[in-house]
């Protein structure tokens, strides 16, 4: 269907047709990264819950695999939900998934790989007693869903989180097993905060606090610190929050009640959800991916034929300079797709202007961009208007100011990605980044939201993003990833070679002086496994 083709990505994943969502189970295994992900082979639109299945060797090409589980027996029947793996020291898989049975209950089922020898694990076998768990008395039969990856705990059991709900407390459950077919629950969960409502996709890893490397699931101790993140049904929102694991009574503490999990930070200010993290034992380094949803409606997704992009796979680190957050970049292995780079130093660009950058495509981008700013001394600074505003065109005395992404030569359509400060010392200020989709698309029904977050801006930083841009995708990394803002736009003027990238300053108070580094990316070419040939 080439309906809006120019919509398709060039690196991010997506398969080849029809729905896709959550990703599910990432792993390593025999030189090869595995994704699999919750898929509809029939239509684009949820339902009919499959795991679609992809291997690379580098996290950025990748090739398509036969599905790996369908909805086929009674403990899954109505869908094969989220799930993740847990890699065991002998080298053995468990793969624990969600199953929608045939009452429309909520159980946890087991799978493992057929053949370990097969580097593609093609073949999927489910545990013939399943489920493995069925829900607690106290919660709903709707209410119990994708389980976590493993850990071991200090009796050497393995733990696993699972998200729930009680009235409107959201929840993560913890089980101990040694085989992954027997479960205890723990007396304790490991968070719940009140008003939240249900946990999706828990996700609880450790980060170190002083190393740049990421660390296996089961690690703790002095050190490290531990993600906790939930993906909130009620508003669709990835929360996490850093904190303590107690391993006595395998409970999580948030450092900072206030920023609890639900209601501090997001994992990403723009569209996306049911993220999942695994870790990378040949990088060292804790890997995170997580799902685009459409802003457009159904029935222009049956049209198109498709639905839905997973973001490009983001290393994440502790922030060691706040403290407070977690950081996230696209994984190195993005830079092979670079082409062609373009170098601009030191652009002043006045209060209102305006200027187009020269580079020869600017539908495939990857752009690293840092700004200072030139107070003018005349003016009255406001600091009352902080935020993202309505967007780009809401001008203030420190902003905003940035790149005009995917735009035409008009400026017809247009996503801006911009900073909004409060005070010019920006030592001192905040710093609001942002993501205004208000004009990205002249298309009817489309949603465009402005996204934005406030970001911590030290002392000795200049204000900085990278952004990826691929076709209707723009991946927005503030200050090094402490903020991240993901945009599904949908262009119909600012296409292949008319889209154009602009600089520009729509502060009144000050002057801008930008430096950008902008490489043009290669597409990745996604294609089927090529069975029949040598790769
Ligand atoms: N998607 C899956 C569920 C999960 C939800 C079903 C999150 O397992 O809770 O497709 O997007």
């Amino acid at each position: 269907n080439a309906m809006f083709s120019w919509q398709r990505t060039a690196f991010h994943f997506q398969p080849q047709r029809n729905w896709m969502n959550d990703p599910d189970g990432p792993l390593y295994h025999m030189g090869w990264y595995h994704l699999f992900y919750q898929y509809n082979p029939d239509s684009a639109v949820w339902g009919n819950i499959t795991w679609g299945h992809a291997v690379s060797r580098d996290l950025i090409h990748w090739l398509y695999l036969p599905l790996a589980m369908v909805p086929d027996r009674p403990f899954d029947i109505n869908g094969v939900w989220t799930g993740s793996a847990t890699m065991l020291p002998d080298g053995k898989i468990m793969m624990l998934y969600t199953g929608d049975t045939d009452k429309k209950v909520q159980v946890q089922n087991l799978a493992h790989p057929a053949n370990l020898s097969d580097p593609l694990l093609l073949d999927w076998i489910k545990y013939a007693r399943n489920p493995v768990l069925v829900p607690p008395t106290n919660i709903a039969p709707k209410d119990f869903r994708d389980p976590s990856t493993a850990w071991i705990g200090l009796d050497g059991r393995w733990r696993v989180t699972i998200g729930a709900k009680i009235n409107k407390t959201g929840f993560a459950l913890v089980y101990t097993t040694t085989d992954f077919i027997h479960f205890k629950k723990n007396a304790h969960h490991l968070h719940s905060v009140p008003g939240t409502g249900m946990w999706e996709c828990v996700d609880f890893y450790p980060v170190s606090i002083n190393g740049s490397k990421g660390l296996p699931t089961s690690v703790n101790g002095p050190g490290v610190k531990h993600v906790l993140k939930a993906s909130i049904d009620d508003t669709k929102v990835d929360h996490y929050a850093l904190g303590t694991y107690f391993v006595e009574n395998d409970t999580w503490v948030p450092d900072n009640p206030k920023e609890d999990v639900g209601i501090g930070l997001r994992v990403d200010y723009g569209r996306y959800y049911a993220s999942k993290s695994f870790y990378d034992p040949v990088k060292e380094r804790r890997v995170l991916w997580g799902w685009i949803n459409e802003t457009d409606t159904e029935n222009d997704d049956l049209k198109k034929g498709w639905a839905s992009v997973q973001t490009i796979p983001r290393e994440v680190t502790f922030d060691k300079k706040t403290g407070t957050n977690i950081l996230q970049r696209p994984v190195e292995e993005i830079e092979s797709l670079r082409l062609r780079g373009s170098e601009f130093e030191g652009i002043v660009l006045k209060p209102g202007s305006v200027l187009p950058l020269n580079i020869s495509s600017a539908t495939q981008l990857d752009i690293i961009a840092e700004f200072e700013i030139e107070p003018l001394g005349s003016e009255e600074i406001d600091e009352d208007s902080v935020g993202c505003g309505g967007g780009a065109i809401d001008r203030i005395a420190l902003g905003p100011f940035g790149l005009l992404t995917i735009a035409d030569d008009t400026l017809s359509e247009l996503t801006p990605i911009f900073f909004r400060l409060s005070n010019s010392s920006h030592q001192n200020s905040t710093a609001f980044f942002c993501a205004d989709e208000t004009r990205s698309s002249k298309a009817p029904e489309v949603k465009k939201t402005v996204y934005g977050a406030e970001v911590p801006v030290l002392s000795d930083e200049k204000l900085s993003m990278r952004v990826l841009v691929d076709h209707s995708i723009i991946e927005s990394f503030g200050q090094g990833g402490r903020r991240v803002i993901t945009s599904r736009v949908y262009p119909t003027e600012a296409i292949y070679g008319a889209a154009r990238l602009f600089l520009f300053n729509n502060a009144t108070a000050i002057n801008i002086k930008a430096s950008l580094k902008i490489w043009e990316l290669n597409s990745a070419f996604i294609r089927p496994f090529p069975f029949d040939q040598s790769l």
